[in-house]
């Protein structure tokens, strides 16, 4: 049987790759954080197969402790500070655990294998927000990378990382360049959800309106749990290598907002919507759209789920949770 250990285990995408391995007949372990995390219930509740253990990835110790006790065949680092906005006003705590926290996962994995002789394959959840400014569109591996945030900045340096010790060590350490991905199970912080969970409001008269920053900036949007398996199938390649992942076709704000209110049959949504440059963020990254075409080629990989389902699916997930948390049909 197969073992895995997962960082980010609370997290959207920690949750359906879980999913995924244990279907798989994976053994599975998560790396949690925290003394009293308020994401244990939920994840014990949808995964309980899954073997919890505690650690912080900004804690080297605790990640050599980790895989000491699941000594896993594949490491998926999955945990990071993953909100763009939150970077700039807490730059070095993104710093130091969506950038340093690679690094000490990456030398976790390193000092596992020379004390065991256990070989382990890696995995690194870096972000189209390293295109930021981009350079050239559509986005792909060769693409020069620009960072707009602290966060984008702090994914270049673990993009890098692992692309060091893969040629120094000769680690199989793979880097996954995912453009964004949603689900039901995103946070409500991200704008995806922040829509859908107002629509369903709206539409069930709990709600007034929605307040959001730029409606003009464009997004590469996929299904969650079509990129897990992306993540899955690079650690199944006899070499590891780097590899973006997106769909292909980007969209407004805009038309998100046109697709998430159409579902509730509201066809005009600007009486609902207002604009705050709270939510403008300081730099803005204004076009991404990826080109997979190598992951397409070398893993047989192609997203399933397209952008209006994606939209459909969010909204009806927060519509049943809405109508169920206020009793209102
Ligand atoms: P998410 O829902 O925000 O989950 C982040 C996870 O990281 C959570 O489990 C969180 O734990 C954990 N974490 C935060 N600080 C940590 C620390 N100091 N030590 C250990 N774990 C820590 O993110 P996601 O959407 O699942 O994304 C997964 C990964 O892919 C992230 O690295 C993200 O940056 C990257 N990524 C995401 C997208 C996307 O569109 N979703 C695109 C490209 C790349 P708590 O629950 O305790 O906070
Ligand atoms: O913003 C605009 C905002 O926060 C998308 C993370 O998973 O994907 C995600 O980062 C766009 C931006 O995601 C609001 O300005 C307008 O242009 O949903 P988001 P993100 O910043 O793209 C990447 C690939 C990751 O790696 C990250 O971890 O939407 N926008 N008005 C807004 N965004 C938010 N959050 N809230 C608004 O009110």
């Amino acid at each position: 049987m197969p073992r895995a250990l997962i960082t980010g285990i609370t997290g959207q995408d920690g949750l359906y790759l879980s999913e995924l391995l244990l279907s798989k007949g994976y053994e599975v372990y998560g790396l949690m954080r925290g003394q009293n995390n308020p994401k244990r219930e939920l994840l014990e509740q949808l995964v309980p197969d899954v073997h919890i253990l505690t650690g912080d990835l900004t804690d080297l110790a605790s990640l050599m402790r980790a895989l000491a006790e699941a000594r896993p065949d594949e490491f998926y680092n999955l945990g990071a500070i993953s909100f763009v906005a939150y970077s700039w006003e807490n730059a070095h705590l993104t710093t130091e655990v969506t950038g340093t926290g690679v690094l000490n996962a990456l030398e976790a994995v390193r000092l596992h294998t020379l004390a065991t002789g256990q070989d382990v394959r890696f995995y690194q959840a870096s972000s189209s927000e390293m295109f930021g400014k981009v350079q050239t569109v559509p986005q792909n591996e060769d693409t020069l990378l620009w960072p707009r945030s602290p966060y984008g900045v702090a994914k270049v340096y673990g993009h890098y990382m692992t692309i060091n010790f893969r040629e120094s060590y000769g680690m199989h350490a793979s880097s996954g360049v995912l453009f964004n991905h949603e689900s039901p199970r995103r946070g409500p912080e991200f704008v995806t959800r922040k829509v859908s969970q107002a629509v369903a409001r709206i539409s069930l008269g709990l709600q007034d309106g929605l307040v959001l920053g730029n409606l003009e900036a464009q997004r590469d949007w996929g299904f969650a749990g079509d990129y897990v398996e992306a993540m899955w199938l690079m650690l199944q390649q006899d070499a590891a290598d780097d590899y973006v992942i997106s769909t292909g076709v980007t969209h407004t704000i805009r038309a998100l907002l046109d697709a998430a209110f159409s579902t509730v049959g509201i066809d005009d949504w600007t009486g609902y919507v207002t604009q705050d440059p709270r939510f403008v963020r300081p730099a803005e990254v204004d076009l991404l759209v990826g080109d997979s075409t190598k992951a397409r080629e070398r893993l047989g990989w192609a997203p399933k789920v397209g952008f209006e389902e994606l939209v459909r699916m969010m909204v009806e997930s927060d519509l049943a949770e809405q109508r169920r948390i206020s009793g209102r049909s």
